[in-house]
């Protein structure tokens, strides 16, 4: 029989224990026989010299190990939110997830933004309330939050004893706990009607078997959430949690006989410089030497494996093949990229799920003589980092970014891994440009500055806020060089390529977006036009046809949520407003105020450091992404060349 395998997602607050939680786990299924640890920088996950350093974890990374007939693939993420953009990535291989939750801070910002993301997904989750151990450590208090502000739909597995002390222990609930019965029978009958009749007949006759049963049901549906306790540190509530991996999550075994799809979420360069990806398979099998189509938005390349590592336990081990359902390393593809599709589409491409970094600032070498080697440089980075956009302007390299640690990161890898110093100059937002109104701009062949042999007439329009780019052909397919672009399919899909590219600076320097892309006109000189004409127009008709509509740039806002002692709402508010934002009037729950504003994202960042001293430590700030607002003095036509 075939083994099924789990691709299982750590995910927590920073700091929560997820990666003291991986080492328990690898030490409790016979993996290790020593358990690491985060503070003296040996665990089994962060691996990278920076993240023993440091003691947080910055790239995501594989482990597996087994429970019977079971494989799992854990992988450890980072909590900090400067690395949202590595969590992103591994949420789309996964097939189930724990969401740690430290029993002393209980519910954090992250915590939050991440359970959020789970539930969107429908990602089934077990809960772990970690750190039971530690003095201050609750457990009503938690779940009570746990309720409030993660999901209602939480059914807790145990009770805690000894909480606060290094002799916690966490005791999984049975058959004879009425109480506990009564309350699991009750929410899973919120679910499932035939529960529900038989509960409401006699709190205490649905068959206790048939309640572990869709207990687990409705966990693989991400209906409902198992809480469990325990302590990554001693070991507390690890075997009742590993339990609930193998008997709550999904698993499976997939379709190794299908097309062969399957996704990347990490890239690593190994000991001699050669790429290794990371590759979750969907269905399929892929063997060493097949050769494989892979690519991502804009980009189509084929390259042939020449070595598979697969996980299953520890490690990843040599093999020839890798079938649906496994995570394995492939060598051999130059050309592959971190979040690349290989083969057939996996299912739910990707949209973005977190708020698309908002800050950028360039960078130098310190040494003129590394210019160019810094380029290379962040040209690898960014092929296997998510979170490293390089944008080129003349004379300048700028990299996008959500804070201050992934900045300081950024330029420790450059100085441990490539040799490179560099300073960065102080951090700036990221704008886009939209369209204001309507224009339009044709080149007809044998226009004075049309030099090529093909006609292109593009119109641009307002689209509303938050809609991205669209791109419609409104021409004859008759005036389509079709015996350039083959199929009608084929031209639409690369003049959106183009389109989207050239739309990558607008007149003001910044990306424009949230506008639909008309073509109206198409000509062509059969059979000297060729796809190289299209491509080279397309810019240039379009910076046209929008220096004719005119464009506003707008910059990206953050909304903050507030939980404040009730005594500092004053001075709070008082910074608000000095930071350019307004607050609705706060909302009281006994001590606490509530508030929320929206603040351009850079003064967002400073009140996040202004409101330990204002709250004495105690104010608490959620950030989630609002949109963007158009600056000031920016609406109305181009004057020059830059908006920075
Ligand atoms: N007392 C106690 N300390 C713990 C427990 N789990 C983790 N810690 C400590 O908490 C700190 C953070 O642990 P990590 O495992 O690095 O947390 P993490 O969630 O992986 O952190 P990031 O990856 O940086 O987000 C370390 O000092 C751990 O020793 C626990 O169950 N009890
Ligand atoms: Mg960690």
């Amino acid at each position: 029989m075939p083994r099924r395998t789990l691709n299982l997602g750590i995910l927590a607050h920073v700091d929560a224990g997820k990666t003291t939680l991986t080492e328990r786990l690898l030490f409790a299924a016979g993996v290790i026989d020593e358990i690491g640890s985060v503070d003296a920088g040996t665990t089994q996950t962060d691996s990278l010299a920076l993240e023993r350093r440091r003691g947080i974890t910055i790239k995501s990374a594989v482990v597996s190990f087994s429970i019977e007939d079971l494989t799992v693939n854990l992988l450890d993420t980072p909590g900090h939110p400067d690395f949202i953009a590595e969590v992103e990535r591994v949420l789309s291989v996964l097939d189930g997830a724990v969401l740690v939750i430290s029993a002393v801070e209980g519910v954090q910002p992250q915590t939050r933004v991440l359970m959020r993301a789970l539930r969107r997904l429908r990602i089934p989750a077990l809960l772990f309330v970690n750190k039971i151990d530690r003095a201050g450590a609750g457990e009503e208090r938690v779940l009570r939050a746990i309720s409030a502000r993660l999901s209602p739909a939480v059914v807790p597995m145990g009770s805690v004893s000894g909480l606060g002390t290094r002799a916690a222990g966490f005791t999984a609930w049975g058959e004879t706990d009425a109480a506990a019965r009564v309350r699991l029978a009750e929410m899973l009958a919120e679910r499932d009607e035939e529960i529900l009749a038989a509960y409401v007949d006699d709190e205490l006759g649905v068959p206790y078997a048939r309640l572990r049963r869709e207990l687990a049901s409705q966990t693989r549906r991400a209906l409902v959430y198992p809480v469990f306790f325990g302590s990554a540190v001693t070991g507390a509530g690890l075997p009742e949690l590993m339990d609930g991996l193998a008997g709550l999550l999904p698993a499976g075994t997939g379709n190794a006989a299908g097309p062969a799809s399957g996704r990347v979420f990490k890239i690593e360069r190994g000991p001699g410089g050669e790429k290794l990806a990371y590759v979750r398979m969907f269905s399929g099998t892929i063997r060493t030497r097949d050769r494989l189509r892979f690519g991502g938005e804009g980009r189509d390349h084929e390259g042939k494996v020449t070595a598979i590592g697969v996980f299953e336990r520890g490690p990843a081990t040599p093999r020839t093949s890798v079938s649906a359902g496994q995570i394995a390393r492939l060598r051999g593809l130059d050309e592959i990229q971190i979040g690349d599709q290989i083969g057939e589409s996996p299912p739910g491409a990707a949209e973005p799920l977190f708020a698309p970094p908002t800050l950028e600032s360039v960078v130098a070498a310190r040494r003129p003589d590394d210019r160019a080697a810094l380029r290379v440089a962040l040209r690898q980075l960014a092929e296997q980092d998510p979170l490293i956009n390089v944008r080129q302007s003349p004379g300048e390299l700028a990299v996008s970014l959500y804070g201050e640690v992934q900045k300081e990161v950024i330029e420790a890898t450059l100085a441990d891994d490539f040799g490179i110093d560099v300073t960065f100059r102080p951090t700036t937002t990221i704008c886009i440009e939209r369209p204001v109104g309507s224009g339009q701009a044709a080149e007809p062949i044998g226009a004075p500055g049309n030099p090529f042999p093909a006609a292109l007439g593009l119109r641009v329009d307002p689209a509303p806020a938050g809609s991205g780019v669209a791109f419609r052909i409104e021409v004859d397919v008759r005036s389509v060089p079709m015996y350039v672009y083959k199929t009608v399919g084929n031209f639409a899909a690369m003049m959106t390529r183009y389109v989207t590219r050239a739309l990558r600076e607008g007149p003001r320097g910044w990306r424009v977006t949230d506008c639909a892309v008309t073509m109206f006109e198409c000509g062509y000189i059969s059979p000297s036009a060729t796809a190289a004409h299209f491509r080279k127009l397309t810019p240039l008709v379009l910076m046209a046809a929008l220096d004719q509509a005119g464009t506003v740039v707008c910059e990206p806002m953050i909304r903050v949520s507030l939980e404040i002692p009730a005594g500092t709402v004053t001075p709070v508010l008082a910074a608000v407003a000095r930071l350019g934002g307004a607050a609705a009037p706060p909302v009281l729950h006994g001590d606490i105020a509530m508030l929320e504003t929206l603040l351009p994202a850079a003064r967002a960042q400073d009140l996040q450091r202004l409101l330990p001293g204002l709250t004495g430590g105690e104010g608490v700030a959620e950030t989630s992404f609002g949109g963007y607002r158009p600056l000031a003095a920016s609406a109305g036509r181009a004057q020059s060349s830059g908006g920075r």
